[in-house]
């Protein structure tokens, strides 16, 4: 398309606005704009990016606002002709009659804000009109620890309205009165502290002025640095841009460019990193004697450690030790620390969080697939037209994929929510599943036996591609669906409805999370949910697929680097002696342990049993965040030695004999791998506080101590270590420091540097053929032993404002925002048990009780309670109990035999 700006010709773009067509080609500055925001829908309400424009040469002009107006064949552009000027002018004089005067210009040693800019690019006019604005100098809201309003300085854009709406997919801001008392509110109210805001900060960035800003003015500094990097919370993997004055981090903004988050990220990656120099932080090396701990210095630690490993191996043998690694820390530690485990202490006991978390999801997708990882995007949201949401909370736990979710079902895409909480998707959803918790395997089996009744099958694509489908349609075909409707609580016909409405779509996408995994028939039912997306055909293309909701910012990449104990770097079977030469000649070792390691519990129950003495843990809070906190402390209370490497004093630190101070996120360097086989760069942003070390530099000082030379060097060296990763482990080969730019790269990963952004693609399974599974429901042994006098369910979950054992979150303003954890009662079962709103109730299971307050809800159905696991007041894992997933052994948190009543 030939279009011309000021005469010379240049090609337009389908659907190309003037004002992306003008910046394009001449540059981002080139017209002023205030209530536009490339984030957000064109709203053309100021009328300041408005340019001439003319269908020939020397044609009539017709003014129009460049935001919202289309190019077109030869349309002809001026953007800065004299009456353009004027007219800018003219407007800014409008605005800024209800501006205050001390705020044209940016305060002295700040950056100017967007509006500044504007007024600065439009030269500032007489202002001829009187004030008439009626909230100037309203009082400041101040009632957000993090987000703080001055209305005097709103120009009335919008931009915040719609960055609630579109962005976050929530309703917050709006505008209310007329004419001059035209204001913005906050819910029903002026004050954000009273109204439903997740604090998610998306306001704050687009607003152009200081009308909205955060506690650390994070806008208008002016860093010595800004350096990029990926958010340690979730696995949706953000990149911030985190600005640093004089060694401190001053404020956190999310970059436009970035392909996962596109500007936005929740309130913990903008906000709660106030963690990083809190006083509470490690700061030493410890070890404890005669019950107390002791400041050592770094040498001393090492030379204690490595004797009583040392003393430990001579004694019981080296499968006695075992080690945690971290899915907090990069992929470069967790390579190490397993490497470290197998090649240094000669055993395969190494394990990590996944354990208690998507290890089913592993497990189950492998035997299904082929491969234990998300098959699809992100971005393929974009193209589907079906979402499968089972068991996963994302605006809680995955907060900026929840708000795209959110978007798309606000839009009135086909939605499904399988949840047995009335979660806030599941209001929004078209069909809402609220299933009894532990009934996942007999929804399931409905929803394929509704699917084969119907015919809705994809015949070519289950031949072609899959195997054993017959011995799972002759299984769900006959099953008794009055029977699975009792079970699971929910009617068989709107899960009839729900199951075609699914296998009707021409493109359905399934995420999954913790609803699916922590449970009994964990592993058996993400074989199922794989069994629906090979069934319908959804898998292997855009904008379908079996998507796990991965948890921590780098669990995907922790077991990518064989943070496992059947499994080395790059899931290869440590069982298989072909493998064990593969790595031996790698790692160069003679060779390798033999034997398969033990998981976490099972290392723990071995340490009640004498079996097991050593146990070196990298940055998990095992004792609050394992199940049955009682039979864990026991465990521990066995060791000969417990190590733990830690930000802070952990209730698990608190138990150790050695304790490690590490280095945040924010003081090294390294890679994480988001819930999208996305593989990127964490940069160092600060020196490490105190005498802190990144956990990487521990491990290979002590691999040295142990007798082990690490080839990369004795320093610490990501980009060096991420050579050695892509050398073991094929799917990463064509990974490296400089490769992965500011955007990372999916794996796999092939030599020319290509990455994938979906696996299995047009039926090509890595396993071969997809396999079909069939099972039947199975009641949880929990519930079958404890049922009778422990009637209620409880089952455990998460919240936005913190993050797992609360260690980080709760040294931040998130706890003020939110600073309990509380039981969800349905008011009917409160009644029966006369317990009011602001009680507090004893709970009791067959492990142990705690004291929490309640909050009456019908979120939750009655016979069902539910609260979260993040306060160490509480310690709500002293009631979870030791069933597992029956393969993965990954605890049951999801379904508890209790009782209460109330103090
Ligand atoms: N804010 C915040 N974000 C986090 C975390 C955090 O602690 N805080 N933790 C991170 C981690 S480690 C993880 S793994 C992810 C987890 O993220 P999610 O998988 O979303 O985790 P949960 O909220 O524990 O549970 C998800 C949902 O499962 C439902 N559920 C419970 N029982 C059943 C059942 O029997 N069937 C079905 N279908 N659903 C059930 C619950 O009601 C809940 O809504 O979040 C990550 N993100
Ligand atoms: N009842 C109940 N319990 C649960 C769950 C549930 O749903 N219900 N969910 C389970 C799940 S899914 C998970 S993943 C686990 C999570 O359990 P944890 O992994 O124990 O939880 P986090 O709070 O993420 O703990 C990580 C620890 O690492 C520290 N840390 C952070 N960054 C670093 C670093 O760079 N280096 C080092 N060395 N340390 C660091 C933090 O201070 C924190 O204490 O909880 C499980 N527990
Ligand atoms: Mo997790």
């Amino acid at each position: 398309m030939n279009v011309y700006l000021n005469d010379i010709a240049f090609q337009g773009r389908e659907n190309e606005t003037i004002l992306e067509f003008v910046r394009r080609n001449e540059n981002r500055d080139a017209i002023p704009t205030m209530c536009q925001d490339d984030r957000l829908d064109n709203f053309g309400s100021c009328r300041v990016c408005s340019v001439e424009v003319a269908r020939e040469k020397g044609g009539l002009t017709k003014t129009v606002a460049s935001c919202h107006t289309p190019i077109f064949e030869g349309a002809y552009i001026y953007h800065n002709t004299e009456k353009i000027k004027r007219l800018r002018k003219n407007i800014l004089e409008l605005v800024l009659t209800d501006y205050p005067s001390d705020k044209v210009f940016p305060d002295k040693g700040k950056k100017p804000t967007e509006f500044q800019k504007a007024i600065a690019d439009i030269g500032i006019p007489n202002v001829r009109y009187p004030q008439g604005k009626s909230n100037f100098g309203l009082q400041k809201d101040n009632s957000h620890p993090y987000i703080k309003s001055d209305l005097s300085q709103c120009i009335n854009c919008y931009r915040c309205v719609r960055a609630c709406e579109e962005i976050q997919g929530e309703m917050v801001l709006g505008m209310s009165g007329r004419g001059f008392a035209t204001q913005i509110i906050k819910g029903f109210d002026s004050n954000f502290d009273l109204s439903a805001c997740v604090s998610c900060g998306a306001c704050v960035q687009t607003c152009p002025t200081e009308a909205l800003y955060d506690k650390f003015t994070t806008k208008t500094l002016i860093p010595d640095e800004t350096i990029r990097t990926t958010c340690t919370y979730c696995g949706v993997g953000c990149q911030l841009d985190v600005s640093v004055i004089d060694g401190e981090i001053r404020g956190i903004q999310a970059p436009e460019t970035a392909e996962v988050n596109e500007g936005h990220t929740c309130l913990k990656g903008r906000f709660a990193f106030q963690f990083y120099n809190h006083p509470d932080r490690l700061t030493d090396p410890l070890i404890k004697r005669d019950g107390k701990f002791e400041v050592v210095s770094w040498e001393d630690a090492y030379d204690f450690m490595a004797k009583k490993l040392t003393a430990v191996k001579e004694a019981y043998g080296a499968d006695s030790i075992g080690c945690i690694s971290s899915s907090r820390a990069t992929n470069e530690e967790n390579y190490l620390m397993q490497k470290m485990t197998r090649v240094a202490l000669n055993t395969n006991n190494i394990d990590g969080c996944a354990r208690v978390c998507h290890a089913p999801t592993a497990y189950g997708m492998q035997k299904a697939f082929g491969t234990g990882a998300a098959t699809n995007s992100i971005k393929d949201l974009g193209m589907t037209d079906c979402i499968l949401l089972f068991g996963a909370n994302p605006t809680e736990a995955h907060p900026v994929t929840g708000a795209r979710i959110k978007q798309l079902f606000m839009q009135g895409i086909t939605s499904i929510v399988v949840d047995p909480v009335k979660t806030s998707l599941a209001k929004l959803a078209t069909y809402h599943l609220q299933l009894r918790p532990g009934t996942n395997v007999a929804i399931l089996n409905m929803i394929g036996h509704y699917i084969v009744k119907e015919g809705l099958v994809k015949n070519e694509f289950i031949q072609k591609f899959t195997e054993q489908y017959n011995e799972f349609y002759q299984h769900v075909i006959s099953l008794d669906m009055n029977e699975l409707e009792y079970i699971t609580g929910v009617s068989k016909d709107l899960v009839k409805r729900a199951a075609i409405a699914y296998a009707s779509s021409n493109n359905a996408m399934e995420f999954h999370g913790l609803g699916v995994t922590e449970h009994f028939q964990g592993s058996k039912t993400v074989m199922l949910l794989s069994n629906l997306a090979m069934m319908t055909g959804n898998i292997g293309r855009p904008g379908v697929g079996l998507n796990p909701l991965r948890g921590q910012n780098n669990v995907q990449g922790a077991a990518d680097m064989g943070v496992q104990p059947h499994q080395g770097a790059g899931y290869m079977d440590v069982n298989d002696p072909e493998i064990q030469n593969y790595y031996a000649q790698k790692y160069q070792i003679p060779e390798m342990p033999e034997r398969e390691g033990l998981k976490i519990p099972e290392m723990l129950d071995a340490a009640i049993n004498g079996k097991f003495k050593a146990l070196w843990i990298m940055g998990e809070d095992t004792l609050m965040t394992d199940p049955n906190t009682m039979h864990i402390r026991k465990a521990m209370e066995q060791l000969d030695i417990l190590i733990v490497q830690e930000l802070f004093m952990s209730a698990t630190a608190e138990m150790a004999d050695v304790v490690l101070p590490a280095s945040s996120y924010f003081e090294k360097n390294g890679t994480f791998t988001n819930g999208e086989r996305r593989v990127q760069r964490v940069n160092k942003v600060i020196d490490p506080i105190g005498n802190t070390k990144p956990d990487g530099q521990m491990i290979i000082d002590m691999m040295f101590k142990l007798g082990y030379e690490q080839p990369t060097g004795r320093e610490y060296d990501a980009a060096k270590i991420l050579d050695e990763i892509a050398d073991v482990i094929p799917f990463m080969k064509g990974i490296n420091w400089e490769r992965l730019g500011t955007n990372g790269l999916q794996w796999p990963v092939l030599e020319d540097g290509t990455d994938t952004q979906i696996i299995h693609r047009d039926g090509n399974f890595r396993r071969g053929k997809g396999k079909f599974h069939h099972f039947d429901f199975e009641e949880t042994p929990e519930l079958v032993e404890h049922r009778n006098k422990y009637p209620f369910i409880l089952t455990t979950a998460r919240q936005l404002e913190h993050y797992n054992a609360g260690t980080m979150t709760r040294r931040t303003d998130n706890q003020e925002l939110s600073p309990m954890d509380y039981l969800e009662v349905n008011p009917l079962d409160a009644a029966e048990k006369d317990i009011g709103a602001d009680d507090k109730v004893k709970i009791f299971s067959d492990r142990g009780s705690v004291i929490i307050p309640v909050k009456l809800t019908y979120l939750v159905k009655p016979g069902v309670v539910r609260t979260t696991f993040h306060q160490p007041e509480i310690f709500i894992n002293m009631l979870t109990g030791n069933v597992g997933d029956e393969f993965t052994l990954t605890p049951e948190y999801k379904v508890v035999a209790v009782d209460f009543e109330k103090i």
